[in-house]
């Protein structure tokens, strides 16, 4: 049965009367719409929630609520503008973070933030670096959230949980594409250890958890026309998880030379080091005065656990039949992580100078 947008858009106390609502295109979890109302009114952004990857939206919308409450007090007391710097959700005529209707899907609105712009691709230092701040100042305005989050991706940037998954995968090879790819697989065996032991650190918590934000790709922060940060937005990952995976998962996709994971041509994926360089030097200038030794210590592997988290998440779901996320074609998700394996390779061949570039930060800063 087709959605009725314009039933749904009532369901939210919307201010205003709304003229349409239009989509934004298929992003790679969620459907999203905009939202115009008439005349001066706010506009919104309205989204069904996926819920086949979001399997506790209620507490996933607890999670925003409670983040972006958080948020705006910092923001406020800082002399900001609470209503352009964090997201405001918008609640339903009935005072729900959610609309629940009646074929099971879930719907949520915030606020649309006017005058903004987002970009696909880190194309300048200058963004690189503003976008490092983004996140930094996200996390360390959340440090001192003492109200849990609800954990709703159990094991979402976890290591041995993903190797559970892939052990239990690689056991069924469900549409026999595992002997098309044993050369792939021998990557992700080869670095077990290596990445199990990274990942030991947060479970003995050396590395503490933290208010996370989990997507930290450059379209999830809104840059004002002056190429200054101003928001991060898509908050539906929000967790408790150690804070370098913010980072870690940035660099991956900032520093991609190719601007994308789809690029086949492997000769244009490899890490570009000065994004890399204004990344940090952002990242850092925000968080070096929350960081514990151990987490100082781990900034520059973090990009490569997050890196060889994503070559095995997009090796395993090739493997699994493609279950996971949204593809073009049989080999998708293939393309997908022999490109991420080629930006693990380039962080492996930068990996001195990157920590270096991290060393030298952090010693400027006091660290
Ligand atoms: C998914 O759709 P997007 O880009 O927000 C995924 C991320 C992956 C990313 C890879 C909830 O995020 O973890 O890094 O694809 N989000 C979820 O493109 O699984
Ligand atoms: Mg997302």
């Amino acid at each position: 049965m087709k959605t009725n947008l314009s039933v749904i858009g009532e369901k939210f106390a919307f201010e205003g009367t709304v003229k349409e609502i239009r989509s934004l295109g298929e992003g790679l979890i969620n459907d999203t719409f905009f939202v115009e109302t008439e005349g001066s009114s706010p506009n919104y952004i309205l989204q069904c929630k996926n819920k086949n990857i979001f399997q506790n939206i209620p507490a996933m919308m607890e999670n925003i609520h409670k983040v972006t409450t958080h948020l705006k007090k910092k923001i406020v007391a800082q002399g900001g503008d609470p209503m352009r710097e964090a997201l405001t959700v918008t609640l339903t005529k009935d005072g729900k973070l959610y609309y629940h209707d009646e074929q099971d899907e879930y719907w949520a609105a915030c606020l649309f933030i006017e005058d903004t712009i987002t970009y696909q691709k880190a194309d300048s230092t200058i963004l690189a670096e503003q976008g490092g701040r983004g996140i930094g100042q996200f996390q360390a305005m959340l440090a001192d959230m003492k109200e849990p989050l609800t954990d709703i991706l159990p094991g979402f940037h976890n290591m041995r949980f993903r190797f559970k998954q892939w052990d239990e995968v690689i056991a069924k090879d469900p549409v026999g594409r595992k002997a098309k790819v044993e050369k792939e697989v021998e990557w992700i065996e080869s670095r077990r250890d290596e990445m199990l032991a990274f990942w030991a650190k947060a479970e003995s918590g050396e590395l503490p958890a933290r208010v996370t934000h989990n997507d930290t790709k450059i379209s999830n922060i809104l840059f004002d026309k002056n190429e200054k940060v101003l928001c991060v937005i898509d908050l539906d990952t929000v967790l408790n998880s150690i804070c370098l995976n913010d980072y870690g998962d940035a660099i991956r996709s900032y520093t991609n030379a190719a601007g994308f994971e789809d690029e086949e041509d492997l000769s244009k994926v490899y890490v570009d080091m000065d994004i890399f360089e204004a990344y940090t030097k952002g990242y850092l200038a925000e968080t070096a005065g929350f960081m514990t030794p151990a987490e100082a210590e781990n900034v520059a592997f973090s990009a490569k656990y997050i890196t060889f988290e994503q070559v095995l998440r997009f090796l395993m779901d090739y493997i699994d039949g493609d279950n996971y996320y949204k593809v073009k074609n049989d080999t998708h998700n293939l393309v997908r992580a022999r490109g991420q394996y080629k930006l693990l390779q380039s962080l492996d061949e930068n990996y001195e100078k990157m920590c270096e570039i991290v060393n030298s930060q952090l010693a400027a800063l006091g660290k």
